[in-house]
């Protein structure tokens, strides 16, 4: 097939998953054109299957904002048109799904039938899509594509609940390459991060509100007390002065490190004795799966599609979101080292389920239906 994929490029979990899809895809010899506003981040190589097709967001005094969606819209018509694509699939709604309505409209008239797929990731429904100032747009434009999927069934769930939408929505999860998240022989740097055989926690995100930081911190601070242990934070965004400053204020700053945003985070999770993400809201989780991978036990909220993904007491634990006491509990136990080897093996035969080799051919099957029903 000749597929057309658009998402956002950089470092979030939409544009990892419609960039790890796209490379997938090519390697089994599908051509996959990215249509994206920068090249994205995981796609820095050239593969013959591979192509890249940047927007021109062309700006004019007049626009206090440049029109992006129209831009992209037009980037749509012409790739589709010049490249022959089967198919159009859009990562995380806004705008990408209202541009893909109007560049199918528009292909139409010219003669050309493109199906498209949106598929949701998390807070383009639970946080941006359902606010008052879009969700107009997005409900038409997810009912106008002709096939969706969510990455999680609380997301399929969460999109009926805040949305007029009628379409069947597919639950197609997020997926994880076991080739690249593997655990990795770093010992050198869990001896420099954690002299005297300290515990190490690791915690990766882009530093959002939504994803409970200060959580991350509090419960550190907890668990210090009661044993050894270290903290590396990776990634950054707008919550990170202020945890800087929390780290500061608790008098934990020569335990924390702010690694700032990592490409190779595997190297990370590979040393890493626990993974946190105390979210408010998180439809899937990816980061969590990129630390099982790695043989990381997870200590997660029950938020959204987590539990989907982080079975309760086997591959870590999912408790309530903020429940700081319950989490420096469970982080205690599966510390311990009657139950850590438990708790590693666990979470990496659960992370092989999602592994892509699994998933990609659902995509495929799932397109192929699209394309067969438009
Ligand atoms: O987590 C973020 O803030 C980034 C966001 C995105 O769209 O880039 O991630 C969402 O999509 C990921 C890939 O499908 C999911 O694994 C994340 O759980 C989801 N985040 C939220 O729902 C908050």
């Amino acid at each position: 097939m000749k597929i057309g994929i658009v998402c956002y490029p950089t470092f979030g979990g939409s544009g990892v998953v419609a960039t790890e899809l796209g490379k997938a895809l090519a390697k089994v010899g599908h051509k996959v054109h990215f249509i994206t506003y920068r090249q994205p981040t995981r796609l820095d190589f050239f593969s013959e299957n591979l192509f890249y097709h940047e927007v021109d967001i062309k700006s004019y005094p007049l626009f206090e904002h440049a029109p992006y969606e129209l831009a992209l819209a037009s980037k749509m018509v012409n790739v589709v048109k010049y490249e022959q694509l089967d198919l159009l699939h859009v990562h995380y709604a806004i705008p990408h799904a209202s541009a893909a309505f109007m560049a199918k409209q528009i292909l139409r008239v010219q003669g050309i039938e493109i199906p498209v797929v949106t598929t949701l990731h998390g807070t383009d429904i639970t946080l941006v899509g359902k606010d008052p100032s879009y969700e107009p747009v997005v409900t038409f434009s997810i009912n106008q594509s002709d096939g969706v999927t969510a990455v999680s069934e609380d997301l399929r769930q969460a999109t009926y609940a805040h949305f007029d939408v009628q379409r069947d929505i597919r639950v197609i999860p997020n997926f994880i390459d076991l080739d690249r998240f593997k655990k990795q022989k770093k010992e050198h740097f869990k001896r420099a991060i954690c002299p005297h055989d300290e515990k190490l926690l690791v915690h990766t995100s882009n530093f959002r509100k939504v994803k409970r930081v200060e959580d991350v911190i509090r419960v550190f601070y907890e668990l210090r007390k009661r044993i050894p242990a270290k903290l590396l934070l990776v990634g950054d965004g707008p919550e990170r002065d202020r945890m800087e400053r929390l780290c500061r204020d608790l008098g934990t700053c020569d335990d924390v490190r702010f690694l700032g945003k990592l490409e190779a985070v595997e190297e990370v999770l590979s040393v890493a004795d626990l993974f946190i993400m105390p979210s408010e809201k998180e439809s899937f989780g990816l980061a969590a799966l990129e630390a099982m991978a790695c043989e990381v036990p997870v200590l997660t909220s029950n938020a959204g599609g987590i539990p989907e993904l982080n079975i309760d007491g086997v591959t870590g634990f999912a408790c309530h979101v903020g429940d700081v006491a319950t989490m420096t509990e469970k982080a205690a136990y599966m510390l311990a080292p009657e139950n850590l080897p438990r708790f590693k093996a666990n979470a990496l035969k659960r992370a092989k389920d999602f592994d892509v080799s699994n998933i990609r051919p659902i995509y495929e099957a799932y397109y192929e239906e699209t394309i067969a029903k438009a």
